[in-house]
C-alpha cells in the first residue's frame, strides 16, 4: 500500500500542528477546521479503514480514545465534544489511514439531520 498523507504526517515528513505522539497514536489540527477545535487522532500504524482493524491493534484504538479525553481537557471541551471515525466511501473517507476526528467548541447538532441525508 503506497503512503498516505497521514503516514508521512506520522513520521514528521511532511509539516502538521501536531498536539500530541507517543508510540501507537498521532494528533494534529485538520486542515480544514469544521468547528472551533477540530483535532485527527491517528494510528501510528498505516490501517486503512475502521474495517481493516485486527485484535492486534486494540491498544493503538483504546490510545486514541485517552488521548481524545487529555486533548478535550486541554482544550475545555467541557460541556462535550463529538468523536467520529468515517468508513469507506458511503462515510464519505477521504483519507485511507484510520483517524478519528475529536470536534469541540460549540454546539454540534444533531448527528445526521435526516435519514435522507
Ligand atoms: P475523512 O473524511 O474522515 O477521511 O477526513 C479527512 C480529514 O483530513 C479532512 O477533515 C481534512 C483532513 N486533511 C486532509 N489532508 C490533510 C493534511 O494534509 N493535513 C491535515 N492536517 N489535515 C488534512
Amino acid at each position: 500500500m503506497s503512503d498516505t498523507i497521514f503516514t508521512k504526517i506520522v513520521r514528521r515528513e511532511i509539516p502538521a500542528d501536531i498536539l500530541y505522539q507517543d508510540d501507537l497514536v498521532t494528533a494534529f489540527r485538520d486542515i480544514n477546521p469544521r468547528a472551533p477545535t477540530h483535532i485527527l487522532i491517528v494510528t501510528n500504524k498505516p490501517i486503512p479503514t475502521a474495517a481493516d482493524v485486527e485484535s492486534e491493534d486494540e491498544a493503538a484504538l483504546g490510545r486514541m480514545f485517552t488521548v481524545a479525553r487529555k486533548l478535550s481537557e486541554q482544550h475545555s471541551l467541557e460541556r462535550g465534544y463529538r468523536l467520529m471515525v468515517n468508513c469507506k466511501e458511503h462515510a464519505h473517507q477521504e483519507v485511507y489511514h484510520l483517524h478519528m476526528h475529536l470536534f469541540g467548541g460549540r454546539p454540534l447538532g444533531p448527528m445526521l439531520v435526516s435519514v435522507d441525508d
